[in-house]
């Protein structure tokens, strides 16, 4: 636990003592000494690191990890998974899952803005997150590896404080740029990756916090960052292992680093931001994955998949479309002009996707989905529907919307959008949009609405 294990053995020990127990040998490979390299503290050079600037990076992750928490959990609850598979691929999510509710349609801009500030702020905090491993990296390689049970324990959940952090923050960036790449599976491995990462934060901030707050309260915040380079040197250890005890002379100031870091952040907010903004900022999203130029008119606006990445073709969506609205026991087949000829509606809604793009409001129009679900009588208190699309196959070709959803005024099954027919990567002739829901739930190409059914 603390270093009065380490002690040597008093004079009355035996002068050949039996083999000794696990930790007692790792004890001796202690005295021995590190080995040459990472793990001795001399190999570390920089004059930077220390407690105060750790500190910083770590009040500024504190913050923002709480925030990517919250709004990842919110996402969570957004997909609705208790309704059906297709919502989620981890239904079981046992008490982890525990905390999931019914996903409101007001505000109809919430998704847009969790979800924005989640892949937003996630972007920009990669610096900091680099930054701060770079700030404690010498303990990565700290000597002995394991003193204690009690150590033992502490470095296994710094490993999975690391280990969930590259992790979490990986997978997501991957997921943005890449276009779902682990389709199906991104949900399952970011969420129970999220869990273990901020199991591990938990016991950090708990472990740390204290030391934190003095370090932070030691350096005057303002008069440490004017610190010059020369300066740099200057920090007590503290016994936080973390100040280098042979630094290299100091080639740039604590300012200069933290400046450094804040600006790659605002770097990466200026690149990323405008794709959750919209409008003419959108022009400025140079890393936003999709469509930054989405054509102008009535559909010009940013598309997820095209028809044809989908599969989707003229056949399927052509003059032999049928919608088939089934619920209660009753079936009705429609052609686009009976849709067209049922009582249309208009509501003014963003698309907002799970990568963290998303349009202004557009301005939809179709027929309610609750008086679609009157068609078969169930028009009274609509139940939540299953949504299916002509596209074949794909994890969003299918989409479970709740009751809540399907009786809100604003939740359509959308012919045009602008005033102007849907055009076909919009999900032509009919999509469905409803207010504050996920993108991936406004399913395009539609060809089965089911009240009341499920996967
Ligand atoms: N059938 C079908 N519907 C779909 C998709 C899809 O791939 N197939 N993509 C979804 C996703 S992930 C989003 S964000 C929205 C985007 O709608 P848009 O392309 O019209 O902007 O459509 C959703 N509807
Ligand atoms: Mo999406």
């Amino acid at each position: 636990m603390d270093g009065s294990e380490d002690r040597p053995r008093g004079p009355d020990a035996a002068p050949r003592p039996p083999p000794r127990p696990f930790p007692a040998r790792l004890r001796g490979l202690a005295r021995s000494g590190p080995p040459h390299g990472p793990s001795r503290p001399e190999f570390w050079r920089s004059p930077l690191r220390g407690p105060w600037l750790t500190s910083v990076l770590g009040a500024v992750l504190l913050v923002g990890i709480i925030v990517l928490f919250t709004t990842g959990l919110l996402s969570y609850a957004a997909y609705n998974p208790g309704l059906a598979a297709v919502n989620d691929r981890t239904p079981g999510k046992g008490i982890l899952g525990g905390y999931l509710f019914d996903w409101p349609t007001d505000p109809p801009w919430l998704y847009r803005l969790t979800q924005g500030l989640h892949v937003t702020l996630g972007v920009a905090l990669v610096p900091v997150l680099l930054a701060k491993l770079w700030s404690v990296v010498p303990k990565l390689f700290a000597w002995p590896p394991v003193r204690s049970s009690a150590h033992a324990i502490e470095r296994l959940s710094l490993l999975l404080l690391v280990g969930g952090g590259l992790f979490v923050f990986t997978t997501g960036i991957l997921n943005i740029q890449l276009e779902y790449l682990f389709p199906g599976s991104f949900y399952p491995l970011h969420f129970y990756g999220a869990w273990v990462f901020i199991a591990a934060f938990a016991a950090h901030v708990v472990l740390r916090f204290a030391t934190m707050v003095r370090s932070l309260r030691s350096r005057g915040a303002p008069a440490e960052p004017r610190t010059p380079a020369a300066g740099a040197a200057t920090e007590p250890d503290g016994g936080t292992g973390l100040v280098a005890p042979a630094p290299d002379p100091a080639t740039v100031s604590r300012r200069g680093a933290l400046g450094t870091v804040l600006l790659s952040s605002l770097a990466l907010l200026a690149v990323t931001a405008g794709q959750s903004l919209g409008g003419p900022w959108r022009e400025t999203a140079l890393l936003a994955p999709r469509g930054r130029n989405p054509g102008t008119g009535p559909n010009g606006f940013q598309i997820n998949k095209t028809a044809a990445a989908a599969g989707v073709g003229a056949a399927d969506i052509g003059a032999r479309w049928r919608l088939t609205v089934r619920g209660g026991g009753r079936e009705v087949v429609l052609t686009r002009s009976e849709v067209a000829a049922l009582p249309q509606a208009t509501a003014a809604l963003p698309i907002a996707c799970v990568e963290g793009w998303s349009t202004g409001d557009q301005e939809w129009s179709g027929v309610r989905l609750r008086d679609l679900a009157a068609l078969v009588g169930l028009g009274e208190r609509p139940p939540g529907v299953f949504v299916e699309s002509a596209q074949r196959s794909g994890a969003f070709r299918a989409a479970a919307l709740s009751a809540a959803q399907t009786g809100d005024p604003r939740s359509l099954l959308a012919l045009k959008v602008n005033g102007a027919d849907l055009s076909a990567d919009h999900g032509s002739p009919a999509r469905v949009i409803v207010p504050a829901n996920p993108g991936v739930h406004n399913t395009k190409w539609v060809t089965v609405l089911d009240f009341g059914g499920a996967a």
